[in-house]
């Protein structure tokens, strides 16, 4: 088939993010009064801070928040991660990053998968989080085969799916008609099943084990636990949960308030208890919450050190995990501690704490033929003639990751894994390795410096 009959990745992605958004919906009808809530928010951020929808309005990213959302799942098996490795890779998206969540007392490890390219995250940002079970960390050797046993039969992908994949790996993309079938036939893959595949008394077993085992193993595939759309104010909308009736956990997980946002702050409500039929009884299972996010700037490695010592600051300050009882004081911890981060741009730029977008502005090319015209990024930064604007943070933090998985697993009995951090044997289980961030951000950085020197007929910057 010839290429131009292909759909592009992006746009199956895009097709697949709004499908998978209608399914939750109907899913989790709460999930449907988060987005209305965002909406609002962000409507208000956008009408009320002129300089913050101007600075969206520079990067593009104006244009995709209203798609813009992260899921997560949860894969059982070497083989189920890295098929689903290949469906992702039909819409574009490619594993990045590795986070150990054993220290964190949860018995998996995870990878983002999503775009690489701005232009792609511009079509469609959509992620997913996916974390793969490590029964290797559960001692229990008789319970880890009878896991191990029926993780073995289950299948989650539909005869069709398999066959889209491979075709779109033999011949290079899909045409329309059978990239609307993959998304369809994607879809389930990520379904609520409402019928589990053991019985209450294993299901009991595993959950007894670790809640987590059990959403994993007792279930007939890696439903989407959570779909989380971005807002523009996450403070706004820990305080307006409420009143819709959907009851926030007690913090919202990394950095504090500030006036430009670094990494990633995110905040969600627990999981509503749901009806399963186990193959002798009925029962029920917390399994799906909602989750809600602000994203900001990207941080450099020296960036990011200063955010993980601030944050490990904070937390040595409080004696503990924050929790209910302690969460005001956590949150004051917090902001008191990230003073010592530098809360203005051109500052965070100075320091080389973030990473940055690059334009060439109106004034800038108008004076192109100027022979007396600045040609260092400094001097053209100075004169007006580039603007720059932060690098989002397409990623995830595994502290914050852990507080999310702990908040919907809840705070009793955390279990104790050491660390156990083993990317290879992810790796090895995913078939492929997994894309370094910090090199994303700053190879796209390279590339809007590169833009800006060639709209400004400029050798290089
Ligand atoms: C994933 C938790 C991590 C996030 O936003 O950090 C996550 C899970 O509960 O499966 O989604
Ligand atoms: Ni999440």
């Amino acid at each position: 088939m010839p290429a131009y009959d292909f759909v592009s990745p992006d746009s199956i992605r895009a097709q697949f993010s709004a499908a998978m958004s209608l399914m939750y919906k109907q899913e989790v009808p709460l999930y449907g009064t988060l987005l209305e809530l965002v909406s609002e928010v962000n409507q208000q951020v956008m009408a009320q801070q002129p300089k913050v929808a101007e600075a969206l309005r520079w990067t593009g990213e104006i244009e995709r928040l209203d798609q813009e959302r992260h899921g997560a799942i949860r894969v059982g098996t070497a083989e189920e991660l890295a098929t689903i490795a290949r469906l992702f890779a039909v819409m574009g998206m490619a594993p990045v990053g590795y986070y150990d969540l054993s220290s964190a007392g949860v018995p998996v490890h995870s990878t983002a998968f999503r775009a690489v390219h701005e232009q792609s995250l511009h079509v469609s940002p959509f992620r997913v989080f996916t974390s793969l079970l490590r029964l290797e960390l559960i001692d229990n050797l008789p319970l880890r085969e009878l896991a191990q046993g029926i993780l073995a039969k289950r299948k989650i992908f539909t005869a069709r799916a398999l066959e889209l994949i491979a075709q779109s790996e033999q011949d290079g993309g899909l045409n329309a008609a059978d990239a609307d079938e993959f998304v369809r036939e994607a879809l389930h893959t990520f379904r609520w099943h409402q019928d589990a595949t053991v019985t209450a008394e294993q299901y009991q077993q595993l959950h007894d084990q670790h809640r987590l085992i059990a959403d994993v193993v007792a279930f007939k595939g890696p439903h989407i636990n959570h779909l989380t759309p971005r807002t523009l104010d996450i403070d706004a909308i820990q305080v307006g949960m409420p009143a819709k009736g959907i009851p926030p956990k007690a913090i919202v997980e990394g950095p504090p308030t500030r006036r430009h946002p670094i990494l990633l702050r995110q905040t969600s409500f627990k999981a509503l208890q749901e009806q399963v039929a186990f193959s002798d009884h009925q029962g029920s299972h917390t399994a799906r919450f909602g989750e809600i996010e602000q994203r900001g700037a990207a941080l450099t490695p020296k960036g990011r050190q200063l955010y993980d010592k601030l944050l490990d600051t904070t937390r040595a300050a409080l004696r503990g995990a924050p929790a209910e009882a302690n969460a005001e004081r956590y949150m004051a911890l917090l902001q008191e501690s990230f003073t010592a981060f530098p809360d203005d741009l051109a500052q965070m730029r100075e320091q080389g704490l973030a990473y940055f977008r690059y334009f060439a502005t109106e004034k800038g090319l108008a004076a192109r033929e100027q022979a007396d015209r600045p040609t260092t990024l400094e001097g053209l930064i100075a004169a007006g003639h580039v603007h720059f604007e932060a690098l989002v943070y397409e990623d995830f933090l595994p502290v914050s990751a852990a507080g999310i998985f702990q908040s919907n697993l809840g705070d009793e009995g955390q279990a104790e894994y050491g660390s156990n951090a083993n990317r290879e044997a992810f790796e090895a289980a995913l078939g492929l390795q997994v894309q370094d961030e910090l090199a994303l951000y700053a190879q796209s950085e390279r590339r809007s410096l590169e833009a800006s020197a060639q709209a400004l007929g400029l050798g290089s910057l």
